[in-house]
């Protein structure tokens, strides 16, 4: 397939200065008539080239003219019309067939044909599958929307932007339409119709604005939309204090469906969610979710300046809008939770999801330079690491100076599509400074890697840290430019006290914790008046996306993992030892990092001075990815074994009667409230519950199970019907059935029972995912479903999924085919899971090598599976 590069890029010769949609909807067919107003780039002097991906032209007319079929051609992709000038108008009438949309991209049908209703889905090229369109982000349009339908059968009209008058017609037809007054790209375009409720807020921006918050959805679903109004409401008053954001129309739309490719979708106006980003009560609602909701509602309307009102240039800069956002959600989640506890969250997730797609064949820069289909570049490198980058900007700067660069970015670029160097450029000109080294960044795939070393002079009193930068993938390369990496940074003394700090023989009393950028391939930092031989805490709350190699002792992690002020150094001290502790397991080498991490921990147990939920993240060892990430050559099912003797190890050391003591007083306060105190004992009482499990299966089933049919929420029922599975308790199966029974009318929670199972980690999990399929509740249609089941497998399951006669990748490669005729979008995203079999021992290499080629050979592959397995195979 042809690729894209962003060397090639260039001004659109065409723009559309106003937009006029008037749709006729119907659930298996919509008629639509779009007129243009078009502005010429007369420099560029090319013929008018609309994007149209298969449409059903009806009519077409030129200033008023009807066209000969002579003067326009229509490739089935592109639409070539003759005779345009600046201030033409071209006009438009597709015919559109909704229900009979699978891809969900463009507008299509939600639910089912009786009660379902219509909705749109256009970024990143789904306008063009709603009407001939120049459908790229730097063509932004005002919009008027006029939606026309039979009132019974949908009572509901939506568009984006402020309504602007409705009526009655004949026949018992109805009409709405809706007037963007802001100039937005059509991937911001979306439209609802059908039969919804909605729960209703209103709120007064800080510079005065009134605005009406709906949210919307049916009528099963209506009573869980009160979180979400909750969190869009602070997440608006948040976004003015943190960075003077308004809000900017009348109305404020949301709308929960359970058919949707994404999280959810930053509409202008008129935002979209997949249901499970969007609802939540206790009975079905596990309390991480309750903050994914939070964090995911926060996000969206957060697109409303970073995103919306500055959009992208093209899709190349994809991290400006996406990056920048997730950093603000993650300001924002870590401002209304724990920061620490939301910091580990998110470096945990970098690691499992970018960590390894930035070491294999997928590998991508931030800014990528070239795609084939845009739609499989919302990856973790994208969002994740990109919000990282923006993060070591922020540290840079400061908070204040990062606001005035944030105030001076909106200000520049209001109304305007923007690039990376607008954005590096208006941070760095607010400050004074030069911010495009960090441009670099953005340029080259893989995770560097900071090694750092230390040696303290004792006569001297001096102490030196020397660090060093490796890019990886550079041997015979080109040698890449070395990258700014900023490394927040502490002393310990032996006792576990924070030292003061004096670089360079500078002195700034009373400071224990400074930042130091390295901005060379290596360099030296000398720390003067060092009373004795430190422990350095380095990279401090993760200060740059990188991999740190430091030759720590066990005496030292554990040091740092007993004193740390700094969360989640603490958190990450204990993530090293741990690793360590597992390699020796592997190696049969000595025992001195099982003993120091053990020691550590137990201790930390018994103080009851640390907070619950970063108690029970510290008793969690790095998870099975992270831990493949070390090996050469990755047996998936030894890993897990591993990874379980090192738990037992430490659950023998904690003590089966402590435990469950522990487990007895976190019970007793069991109780459905969302309050941080209550989350947290949640938490803890899981892992040790967890914990005992593998030191005495009979005592927590017995648990187990009083807690499943106890429980007063989705958090503690799903987390003992876990430990039932993985225990292969006798009261599991009964439990599995009242779970099914029970929630057999709520798809959200269904989907949890699909993806326990889908993850238990034994020997039949292939047969188990292919039982599974056969339960009446799976369909390949619902994206929910297919994650639920066939993605908790792939990417939740690494031993079940790499058994090592191959079913595993047989049974995805089979399903690919099956879905990808449906949805070439979630086809392509649950393809990322073959990413890195070239790393895996030689019999699974070899059965994942087959099923891939196989699915390689297999001829109509949509352009989204094409590129991933073409990838994937290199
Ligand atoms: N813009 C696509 C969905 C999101 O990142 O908000
Ligand atoms: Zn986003």
């Amino acid at each position: 397939p042809a690729l894209i590069r962003l060397r090639d890029y260039r001004a659109p010769a065409w723009r559309v200065e106003t937009v006029e949609l008037d749709f006729d909807l119907g659930i298996e067919a919509t008629e639509l008539s779009a007129r243009l107003l078009l502005r010429r780039d007369a420099s560029q002097n090319l013929p008018l080239r609309l994007d149209g991906e298969n449409l059903q032209l009806l009519s077409i007319a030129l200033d008023g003219v009807p066209l000969p079929a002579t003067a326009y051609r229509y490739t089935g992709n592109v639409l070539e019309v003759d005779g345009a000038r600046d201030g033409s108008v071209l006009e438009t009438r597709v015919r559109l067939r909704p229900a009979a949309n699978t891809a969900l991209e463009g507008l299509y049908l939600s639910g089912s044909h009786e009660t379902g209703f219509l909705l749109t889905q256009c970024e990143a090229e789904g306008f063009r599958h709603i009407t001939f369109f120049p459908d790229r982000p730097d063509v932004q349009s005002r919009y008027s929307v006029t939606l026309r339908a039979d009132r019974a059968r949908f009572p509901v009209l939506l568009a984006g932007g402020n309504p602007d008058g409705s009526g009655e017609l004949e026949g018992g037809r109805h009409w709405a339409r809706f007037v963007d007054p802001h100039p937005k790209p059509s991937y911001l375009f979306a439209l609802v119709a059908g039969r919804l409720e909605k729960i209703e807020r209103d709120y007064v921006t800080a510079d005065g604005r009134a605005v009406q918050l709906k949210i919307w959805a049916e009528a099963d679903a209506i009573g869980r939309c009160g979180y979400a109004m909750d969190a869009l409401e602070r997440s608006m008053r948040w976004d003015e204090q943190a960075y003077g954001r308004n809000y900017d129309l009348d109305v404020f739309h949301v709308v929960a469906t359970h058919d949707f490719n994404m999280g959810a979708m930053e509409n202008k106006g008129l935002n979209i969610f997949n249901a499970k980003c969007l609802l939540a009560d206790p009975d079905s609602t596990t309390d991480d979710e309750y903050r994914h909701v939070e964090a995911v509602v926060a996000h969206e309307y957060f697109h409303n300046w970073s995103g919306n009102r500055v959009t992208c240039r093209d899709w190349f800069q994809l991290s400006l809008k996406e990056g920048l956002t997730v950093f603000r959600e993650q300001s924002f989640s870590a401002d209304m939770n724990s920061a620490p506890l939301k910091r580990i969250e998110d470096v945990s997730l970098l690691r499992r999801a970018q960590f390894p797609e930035d070491a294999g064949p997928l590998a991508h820069p931030v800014r990528p330079a070239q795609y084939s289909e845009i739609n499989n570049f919302y990856t973790a490198t994208v969002y994740e690491k990109g919000s990282e980058l923006v993060r070591m900007l922020a540290g840079a700067l400061g908070r204040a100076g990062f606001r005035r660069g944030m105030d001076l970015y909106f200000e520049r670029n209001d109304g305007h599509a923007a690039t990376l160097e607008d954005f590096l450029g208006a941070l760095g000109d607010a400050n004074g400074t030069d911010l495009m080294p960090y441009l670099a960044w953005y340029g080259q795939a893989g995770t560097p890697r900071l090694k750092a070393h230390g040696r303290y002079d004792a006569v001297r009193q001096e102490y030196t840290l020397t660090l060093a930068q490796h890019a990886p993938g550079t041997a015979g390369a080109e040698p890449r430019p070395a990258l700014p990496i900023p490394v927040k940074l502490a002393l310990f003394d032996r006792d576990g006290g924070m030292l003061p700090l004096h670089l360079d023989g500078q002195t700034s009393e009373g400071i224990t914790e400074l930042v130091v950028v390295l901005a060379q391939v290596e360099q030296r930092f000398v720390f003067g008046n060092v009373a004795s031989s430190p422990v350095p805490s380095l990279l401090r709350g993760f200060s740059a996306p990188v991999i740190l190699e430091c030759d720590y002792t066990p005496g030292e992690l554990a040091l740092l993992l007993g004193h740390d002020v700094d969360g989640f150094n603490r958190w990450e001290a204990g993530q090293q030892l741990a690793a360590r502790a597992y390699e020796d397991l592997r190696d049969g080498a000595s025992a001195d990092a099982l003993q120091a991490w053990c020691a550590a921990l137990a201790l930390l147990f018994d103080s009851h001075g640390i907070d619950d939920a970063l108690l029970a993240d510290l008793l969690t060892p790095p998870g099975e990815v992270e831990l493949a990430e070390r090996e050469t050559a990755i047996d998936p099912q030894h890993i897990h074994h591993l990874r379980q003797r090192l738990q037992l190890r430490l659950a023998e050391r904690l003590g089966a009667e402590a435990l469950h003591q522990r487990y007895l007083a976190l019970a007793a306060h069991t109780t459905i409230d969302m309050d941080a105190t209550s989350q947290a004992r949640r938490r803890l009482k899981r892992r040790v519950l967890e914990l005992l499990n593998l030191l005495d299966r009979a005592r927590a089933g017995e648990l187990a199970a009083a807690q499943y049919h106890d429980a007063p929420g989705m958090t503690d029922r799903l987390a003992a019907l876990t430990v039932l599975l993985r225990g292969q308790a006798p009261q599991a199966a009964s439990a599995l059935l009242d779970y099914r029974t029970r929630y057999a009318d709520n798809a959200l929670a269904l989907d949890k029972w699909f993806a326990v199972q889908a993850q238990i980690p034994d020997e039949d999990a292939p047969e188990r995912v292919l039982m599974l399929e056969r339960d009446p509740g799976f369909t390949l249609k619902n994206p929910n479903r297919v994650q639920a089941l066939l993605g908790a497998f792939v990417r939740g399951n690494p031993s079940g999924f790499h058994r090592i006669d191959g079913a595993g990748y047989r049974l995805l490669a089979e399903r690919l085919i099956a879905l990808d005729a449906l949805n070439p979008q979630v086809a392509a995203r649950l393809a990322t899971a073959f990413n890195g079999w070239q790393r895996l021992e030689s019999q699974r290499r070899g059965a994942a090598r087959a099923a891939i080629a196989e699915l390689a050979g297999h001829h109509g592959l949509s352009r989204n599976l094409a590129e991933i397995i073409g990838g994937v195979l290199n």
